[in-house]
């Protein structure tokens, strides 16, 4: 990452909106660098109007108060992530690759992965940050942890239209654990309850650290059922 940034600023309060009506950032071709903005409010990017999947990663310094998202639009896209009250993403229906490396401090971030079969990793959030992930079908893949989920120290939430595949990745995590799971959480892996609903997982693979872990099973998710399927059964 580079810096400083310039010594001129705009300010901007409320809302910073890319793509918004036309549903694609695909237009973006000039430089964007918001690190000059002085941005207090919702910064959006809309791709979901995109209908090739895209390779996309999430770079956040939060001491050096500086990220990037690369892939997403043509051009990187660079802001300062202090200036932010919250960050949107918006995938396309193509099949998205996202890579979430580390969240803005102090915030609420949402993803909306797209309609396609997508597949999402997120190495970091965090303790005082919020990721709202909205998988919207087609049989999405969600990684959450790099190795290591002491990474994972704030709230991660989870909502899929269809099910979707989970991997838990504390391989290299060389402390002990105490893990618990229930229908709808994990706890004990790392800084976060981990929390799904009720049907939410087609599949759950947890690759546990090193150090001698302590597993208790007090429920394990259940079997999506299609909401149609529930209502005939009744
Ligand atoms: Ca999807
Ligand atoms: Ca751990």
């Amino acid at each position: 990452m580079v810096g400083p940034w310039p010594t001129w600023s705009i300010s901007v309060r409320q809302a910073l909106l890319f793509g918004t009506g036309v549903g694609t950032l695909q237009n973006l071709n000039g430089c964007i660098d918001l690190g000059a903005i002085d941005l207090y409010g919702f910064l959006g990017l809309d791709d979901s109007g995109d209908v090739v999947g895209r390779i996309a990663t999430l770079d956040v310094d939060n001491d050096l108060d500086f990220a990037t998202i690369d892939g997403l639009a043509p051009v990187t896209i660079k802001f300062a992530p202090s200036g932010l009250s919250e960050l949107s993403i918006v995938g396309g229906s193509g099949g998205n690759v996202f890579g979430l490396n580390n969240l803005p401090a102090g915030i609420t971030t949402t993803l909306y992965a797209g309609e396609g079969t997508d597949s999402v990793t997120v190495a970091a959030v965090p303790a005082d940050a919020t990721l709202d992930l909205f998988f919207q079908g087609g049989g999405d893949s969600f990684t959450l942890g790099a190795g290591n989920l002491d990474a994972i120290a704030g709230l991660v939430n989870l909502d899929a239209d269809a099910p979707i595949n989970l991997s838990l990745d504390d391989s290299l995590d060389v402390t002990s654990d105490s893990v618990t799971l229930t229908a709808t959480a994990i706890a004990g892996l790392g800084g976060s309850t981990v929390t799904f609903t009720e049907g939410s997982l087609a599949s759950l693979t947890i690759s546990a650290g090193q150090g001698g872990n302590t597993f208790q099973v007090n429920g394990v998710p259940g079997r999506y059922r299609d909401p149609h399927q529930r209502r005939e059964r009744q």
